[in-house]
């Protein structure tokens, strides 16, 4: 999987992001209604993503619209991907809702492809509304397989405030743009400052013939071995996150780990966001 443009594929591949023009104002809007249609209670949270929701029909219904939305416009940027989850991301007016730094989960073996994330802003997005702030070139910085555990459990605190200091920029983005990232780009989002909700559509691309996998650890043992599950595309509508998966294929474990960062390889790697290998 790939972009099929270039420099867009240059540039992503250098940046471990994005940012392009994906949607019109009509999906836009069309999006925008389908969040107001449904009041969940995972929108009390100050943070939250429909994947959170219990309500499956609600979960497959948003997915399923996305799908059919965004799933076009990602083929038409990436040679050989495939749509695999939508979800929509709402961070509330409030001092809460920080999304810290983080990779994202692994949905794939990620030893011989990628996955990317397709995060669509559903308003102008700015540093007071809570849009992205990512690290430029930390894609290539830890490759091993993330867990559920992955937004909670960074794995360099020694090293977290030397990356934010030098490493971490916002990405402010127009209504209808797409900041597409890799899922192992390190990133995160402060709260919403502004009194109405930012809205955002969140959806992964997956190597065409890639099958999902995903990578369980219980809550809060975030060093323990990963247990590995081989999963259809369906499987992330009907799963809660930080539950064992049950009825799917087991592929056993793999031991926790994530490759060293120290000041030196991660200067290297903005280094090279910036300029090029
Ligand atoms: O929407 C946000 O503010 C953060 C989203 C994010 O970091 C994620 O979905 O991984």
């Amino acid at each position: 999987m790939h972009f099929r443009n270039p420099k867009q594929r240059e540039c992503f591949e250098r940046q471990g992001y994005i940012v392009v023009d994906l949607l019109d104002e009509g999906e836009v809007v069309y999006l925008r209604q389908l969040w107001h249609d449904h009041n969940d209670p995972i929108l009390a949270m100050p943070f939250n993503v429909t994947i959170m929701s219990n309500d499956l029909a609600y979960r497959e219904r948003i997915h399923t619209e996305i799908c059919s939305i965004v799933g076009p416009r990602q083929d038409s940027l990436l040679q050989g991907s495939r749509f695999c989850y939508g979800s929509l991301v709402t961070k509330q007016p409030s001092h809460a809702g920080i999304v810290p730094l983080h990779q994202d989960p692994s949905f794939i073996d990620e030893r011989e492809a990628d996955t990317y994330n397709f995060w669509i802003a559903l308003q102008d997005v700015n540093e007071m509304n809570g849009c992205l702030h990512v690290v430029p070139g930390s894609h290539r910085l830890n490759r091993h397989p993330r867990s559920n555990g992955a937004f909670f459990s960074f794995p360099y605190p020694e090293m977290h405030e030397t990356i934010m200091r030098d490493g971490l920029v916002p990405v402010p983005a127009r209504r209808g743009q797409a900041v597409i990232t890799y899922q192992t780009l390190f990133h995160m989002s402060f709260p919403n400052l502004t009194p109405h909700p930012r809205l955002a559509v969140s959806a992964l691309a997956v190597p065409q013939a890639a099958s999902l996998r995903h990578y369980f650890q219980p809550f809060g043992a975030w060093e323990a071995p990963l247990e590995v599950f081989e999963v259809d595309d369906r499987f992330f509508i009907r799963h809660a996150m930080n539950e064992r998966p049950t009825g799917v294929k087991g592929c056993g474990h793999i031991p926790y780990r994530a490759s060293s960062i120290t000041p030196e390889t991660f200067s290297a790697a903005l280094q090279t966001a910036r300029h090029g290998i």
